[in-house]
C-alpha cells in the first residue's frame, strides 16, 4: 500500500546560541524516542570528524585563520560531506535512486535529530556581516550526477535499472529541508551566565547578540520556539510534544523537501 511505502523518519533540527542546551536535549529526544521504540540516529554539524571538519574545529579553536567566505564555505562542504557516496558503494547509490546519506536513513525509517544545520550556517556568517542571500546559496542547488553505473552486474540488470531511475525519479538537487526545525531561546546574557563557553571563536557576548539578530531573519512560522531559560525538564516535556507530533506525520507519509527552494 502507496502509504506504507512512504512513511519514513523525520528530519528535526535543533537551532540556538552556544549554551542554549542544544546538545543535552537532543540526547534526552533520542534516549525519549528511542524508549518509544523509534529508529533514531543523532546528527550534529560542524561534523568534526571529516577532513573539513578538522579544518573547522581548528579554525573554532583559533588555530588556524580564514577568510569569512572561506570558512563558510567550509561548514557547507561539510553537510555536503554526507551526500558523498564512495565507488564501493555505487552499486548501491544506483539501486537508491541516488539518494544522499541523510535521505537514505530517513527513508528506511530512522528519524535524526540533528544538532545546527544550514540555519547555525546561515546565522553565524551573517552575524560578521555576510551578505545573507550569499550565505544561503551554497546551501541549495549543487548537482548530483545523473547515474552512476558500477559495472560489475549483468548488463540486463543495468538497463532495468536506468529505467527505472529515468522514469520514476528525479535526482535530489539541494540539501534536504528539516520537518521541525526546534528554537531554543535564550538572552545572550542568559546564556554567558551558563558559564562554560569553552573559548572558541564564535563564544563572546557580543558576537552572540549579532548571532540572535541573524536568526530572527531566518526565523519563519515553521520554526518552533521553545523558551530555553526554563528548567531542564519543562523543555524537555515541550520538545517531547512536538517531536512527537512531527514524527508520527513523518510516518505517515509526509513528503521531503528541499531547503529554501
Ligand atoms: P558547536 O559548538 O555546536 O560544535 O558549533 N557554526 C556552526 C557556523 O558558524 N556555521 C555552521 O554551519 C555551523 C553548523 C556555531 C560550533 C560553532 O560553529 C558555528 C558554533
Amino acid at each position: 500500500n502507496n502509504h506504507k511505502s512512504d512513511s519514513r523518519g523525520a528530519l528535526i533540527v535543533l537551532e540556538g546560541l552556544d549554551r542554549s542546551g542544544k546538545t543535552l536535549q537532543s540526547r534526552k529526544l533520542i534516549s525519549y524516542l528511542e524508549g518509544l521504540s523509534y529508529s533514531v540516529e543523532s546528527w550534529r554539524f560542524p561534523d568534526r570528524n571529516t577532513g573539513v571538519g578538522q579544518m573547522i574545529s581548528s579554525y573554532l579553536a583559533n588555530k588556524s585563520e580564514l577568510d569569512d567566505h572561506a570558512i563558510h564555505l567550509l561548514f557547507s562542504a561539510n553537510r555536503w560531506e554526507k551526500r558523498f557516496v564512495s565507488m564501493s558503494h555505487a552499486l548501491c547509490y544506483v539501486l537508491l535512486l541516488q539518494r544522499s546519506l541523510m535521505e537514505n536513513k530517513l527513508r528506511c525509517g530512522t528519524t535524526l535529530i540533528v544538532d545546527r544545520y544550514s540555519f547555525s550556517g546561515v546565522a553565524f556568517s551573517s552575524a560578521k556581516g555576510l551578505d545573507i542571500e550569499w550565505c544561503k546559496a551554497p546551501e541549495m542547488g549543487l548537482l548530483a550526477p545523473d547515474l552512476v553505473l558500477y559495472l560489475d552486474i549483468p548488463p540486463e540488470v543495468i538497463c532495468s535499472i536506468i529505467k527505472f531511475v529515468v522514469e520514476v525519479k528525479a535526482p535530489e538537487m539541494g540539501l534536504l529541508a528539516p520537518d521541525l526545525v526546534l528554537y531554543l531561546d535564550i538572552p545572550p546574557e542568559k546564556a554567558a551566565e551558563r558559564g562554560g563557553y569553552g573559548g572558541e571563536r564564535y563564544e563572546q557576548l557580543e558576537f552572540q547578540r549579532k548571532v540572535v539578530r541573524s536568526y530572527q531573519i531566518l526565523h519563519d512560522a515553521s520554526w518552533k520556539t521553545i523558551d530555553a531559560c526554563l528548567p531542564i525538564e519543562d523543555v524537555e516535556k515541550q520538545l517531547q510534544e512536538v517531536v512527537l507530533d512531527c514524527v508520527t506525520t513523518c510516518q505517515k507519509g509526509k513528503p521531503l523537501s528541499q531547503l529554501w527552494s
